[in-house]
């Protein structure tokens, strides 16, 4: 028997979902791509949208539709209570003491660079130092590079080890009385480590640091909660949790927020304007300057309710069954190499094949209807990290099986196949 045959016997993936009825909410799983069935397996990038979600934008949009906080008719009195509904719900889902902490911005990325220049550019000097790690997300490199070039700040860099966790005894050398701020990823998009962010945030609160997670790879697939954590800042889009585009949420403490700077200025955000001056409303509004994306905010908070009602510890372990799998099966191969190793690991897996590129390892599954995505990842550092320029990567999600990981390492094959391996 052949190391991936032997690999693929293994006990049936105990099935903790009802997957069979989750698929029959995503319409779009039920396609053929390229002759095959679609077998979408890049979650990381965007997660398809279940009929829930669609529903619920639909119906807002048929039913509801009006501009909110500004209208006293009927249409926008339910379309503020839906919006504003929708914070409650995000402030349910990660746990935050105050819906006001819960601001709706464009996704993770709008709601770094609200961070990095509200929260952090009036406070940072000339010299003080800004905490990162090496598998960051561009989106959590390039704020904190601007911030350093307004303010004088330095970035410092925690480097990860061959299997792809940040090297513990780099990272804690790195603070000290220059310390500010600790912007670390919660799961890493290219390598799926998951960080130890409850330790790291404890090293950061012995030196007074306020802590910023990237959380976009991470409320998708487990339980988060802002308080017991404990962080200053945490970021996330709605995309990748099953909602629509364009939403993501800003958490913030609130004695965060309430000392910042607007980050935009405009409508809704101001309590009083003269041609002099303008006051500010109170946050989350000071944050959300002009008409919201108030469809999107509904539709998140549809899809939140969607995740907590299969249970993100079910959904975590569902993933990671199928993450064990598709690794067993994958490590077999020869001329494969997994990057990303960590013992901790969230729905994600990047592997190189050599002398292949990524790119025609993305062409190839994409010939046998497979999505994964290939290239840098938007974290050219960490690949630099690696020796290499890109990745494949095959990311799960809620609707994902063991047949379509099969068919993945069936790519895997034909990779090799076709590239003469
Ligand atoms: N990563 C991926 O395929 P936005 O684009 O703002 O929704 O999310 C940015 C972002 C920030 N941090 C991490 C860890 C991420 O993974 C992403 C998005 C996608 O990996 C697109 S590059």
């Amino acid at each position: 028997m052949t190391a991936f045959a032997e690999a693929m016997v293994t006990e049936p993936l105990d099935t903790i979902l009802d997957v069979a009825a989750i698929r029959r909410d995503f319409p779009i799983l039920h396609q053929r791509v390229r002759g095959g069935p679609l077998a979408y397996l890049d979650n990381g990038a965007t997660t398809q949208k279940p009929i829930q979600v669609i529903d619920t934008v639909s119906s807002y949009y048929s039913r509801d539709n009006a501009n909110v906080r500004r209208g006293v008719h009927e249409l926008s009195q339910r379309a503020t209570d839906a919006y504003e509904g929708a914070r409650e719900t995000v402030r349910e889902f990660i746990n935050a003491a105050d819906a006001r902490e819960i601001v709706f911005v464009r996704g993770t990325t709008e709601a770094i660079n609200l961070v990095a220049q509200s929260f952090a550019r009036p406070r940072l000097k000339p010299g003080d130092e800004i905490i990162i790690t090496e598998m960051e997300h561009h989106s959590n490199i390039v704020p904190w590079q601007m911030l350093a070039q307004q303010t004088g700040a330095v970035i410092r860099v925690a480097t990860v080890t061959d299997s792809g966790e940040v090297d513990s005894g780099v990272f804690e050398s790195l603070f000290n009385d220059r310390t500010r701020l600790l912007a670390v990823t919660h799961v890493s998009n290219a390598l799926g480590t998951v960080n130890p962010i409850r330790e790291m945030i404890r090293t950061a609160r012995r030196y007074d640091a306020t802590v910023v997670i990237d959380g976009a790879q991470a409320v998708a697939h487990d339980t988060v909660d802002v308080r017991e954590l404990d962080c200053d800042f945490y970021a996330f889009s709605g995309h990748k949790l099953y909602g629509p585009t364009g939403i993501g949420v800003l958490y913030g403490k609130m004695e965060h927020l309430a000392s910042m700077e607007p980050y935009q200025g405009g409508g809704e955000m101001v309590l009083m304007v003269t041609f002099e001056k303008a006051t500010y409303a109170k946050p989350p509004a000071r944050f959300e300057a002009g008409t919201p994306n108030i469809a999107g905010a509904i539709g998140l908070a549809a899809a939140i309710d969607y995740v907590k009602g299969h249970g993100l510890a079910a959904i975590r372990a569902h993933e990671k069954e199928l993450l064990d799998y598709a690794q067993r099966c994958a490590a077999a191969i020869d001329g494969l190499r997994i990057i990303g190793t960590a013992a901790e690991k969230g729905a994600i897996l990047s592997f190189v094949f050599d002398q292949v590129h990524a790119h025609d390892v993305g062409t190839i599954m994409d010939s046998e209807g497979i999505a994964i995505r290939a290239g840098h990842l938007c974290a050219m550092p960490v690949m630099k990290r690696f020796g290499i320029a890109a990745t494949a990567r095959a990311s799960f999600g809620i609707y994902n099986t063991r047949e379509e990981v099969d068919r993945l390492i069936g790519g895997m094959h034909k990779v090799l196949e076709v590239m003469g391996r």
